[in-house]
């Protein structure tokens, strides 16, 4: 043991150091590349959450590529606990004072929430654009111009448009005698893009919040659903949700879930316009990033499905990673992405990941005792579920092979006209 205070005085000046170290240019940077994803600043730190939980890399990676303008529906579970443990928070801003906007629902109605937001948004921004119009003159035909015209898809132009709108607040703060023009003040922030995330873990977005989610992916709206999958409700202690694999004990199922999970991404693929994708950083974090990216980029509704170990799990989180691993080569947990962009191609939507299970499911399921505490007390019961759910997962990557394997549309087309 030793006095902290010498140690406290050194850890601050070191931190101090640390803080002042610049930051990267942001339009610099490759960022669809981990290395270079992972050079930008997270403005998600600090959290409350257990040591190696599963949850927080993909909020962090979320906010390093669109931190600063992102704008969070955070539904009631563990993300809205360490994500608030009021007065503190871990989601925090840049040096320019900008960093995720955030706010917590009800679990019954988070995605309901989010989409609100997004209407909000495009309201006020359509609001502003009319206004602009309304004073081209009075503000600059050549300024107003290049605000509507502005592309916003990289860095670059996303800044591009921010010093524009510097400038448009510079003329306006200058028009004080006109109403309009202070009215555009109000709203002349909307002019740069926003990215709308809607966030939370299994037992809201599978069960308590299905309905709202279900409502928000046939809307068509431009919002981001990041799925934070531990399998049980976590934040309570661990109860059974629907995302809940065959075979695992939980609270509810303390003699094993009889039933497998249930196939979310599938109900969301069906209404084709929706991009979906099933994550999990640790096995292939290449996949993870550029499913964010592509979901943050695709102009309709996105759902991001990401496997998360939890304490609940029943397994030392130091292997978070090799978990995600096995869940992933066993066939439990999938990856793929359906693109509708893909279709409109003509080319099929779904593209698979990763390969066919390549190794037992028991030598995934026998890592955590979340399944393996039932070989003891209802052994019976754990053989018939290990059989069941190794047939589920062969059955399921069989599915989904066949989907993927089908032709697209102008493959179709190809075909047709060759025949005739
Ligand atoms: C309608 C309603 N029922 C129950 C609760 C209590 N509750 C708060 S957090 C939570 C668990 C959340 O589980 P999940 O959505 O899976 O997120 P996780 O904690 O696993 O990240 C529950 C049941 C609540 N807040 N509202
Ligand atoms: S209980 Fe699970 S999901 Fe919640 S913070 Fe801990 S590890 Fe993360």
């Amino acid at each position: 043991m030793q006095p902290i205070e010498p140690i406290r005085a050194q850890e601050q000046a070191n931190w101090r150091f640390f803080e002042a170290l610049p930051e990267y240019d942001r339009s610099a940077i490759k960022q669809t590349t981990i290395k270079g994803a992972m050079l930008l600043q997270p403005l998600f730190e600090f959290s409350g959450a257990c040591v190696g939980c599963g949850e927080t890399p993909y909020l962090k990676l979320a906010t390093q590529l669109f931190g600063d303008r992102m704008v969070v529906a955070n539904a009631t579970g563990c993300s809205s606990i360490y994500g608030a443990n009021l007065p503190t928070t871990p989601w925090t801003v840049n040096a320019e004072g900008r960093g995720p906007a955030w706010n917590n629902s009800l679990f019954e109605d988070n995605a309901e929430f989010g989409l609100g937001m997004r209407i909000a948004i495009d309201q006020q921004t359509a609001y502003a654009q009319e206004l602009l119009l309304e004073l081209r003159e009075s503000i600059g035909a050549e300024l107003v111009d290049a605000l509507l015209a502005a592309e916003q898809n990289t860095e670059q132009e996303i800044a591009e448009q921010r010093v524009r709108v510097v400038q448009l607040k510079e003329r306006l703060a200058a028009m004080p005698e006109q109403a309009r023009a202070q009215e555009l003040l109000t709203v002349a922030e909307q002019l740069v893009v926003r990215s709308v995330w809607i966030i939370g873990g299994d037992g809201w977005a599978y069960d308590i919040g299905y309905g709202g989610l279900d409502h928000v992916l046939a809307s068509g709206r431009n919002v981001n659903i990041l799925v934070l999958d531990t399998e049980v409700y976590s934040n309570t202690g661990g109860q059974t949700s629907k995302a809940t694999p065959r075979g695992a004990v939980a609270k509810f199922s303390y003699a094993g879930k009889p039933t497998a999970k249930k196939d979310l991404a599938m109900l969301a693929m069906g209404y084709e316009n929706v991009y979906v994708a099933k994550v999990a950083y640790g096995a292939k974090d290449t996949q993870t990033l550029r499913a964010f990216i592509d979901a943050a980029a695709h102009d309709g509704p996105s759902l991001i499905i990401a496997y998360s170990p939890c304490i609940a799990h029943g397994v030392d989180l130091t292997h978070n990673h090799r978990q995600q691993n096995l869940a992933v080569k066993s066939g439990h947990w999938p990856l793929f992405r359906y693109e509708p962009s893909r279709a409109e191609k003509g080319l099929n939507p779904l593209r698979l990941d990763s390969a066919a299970p390549s190794i037992d499911y028991t030598e995934f399921s026998s890592t955590e005792t979340r399944f393996s505490m039932l070989n003891r007390t209802y052994p019976e019961a754990a053989k018939l579920y290990q059989e069941q759910a190794q047939d589920d997962v062969i059955a399921r990557f069989a599915h989904y092979q066949s989907l993927a394997d089908l032709p697209g549309a102008a493959d179709l087309e190809k075909k047709e006209s060759s025949d005739d």
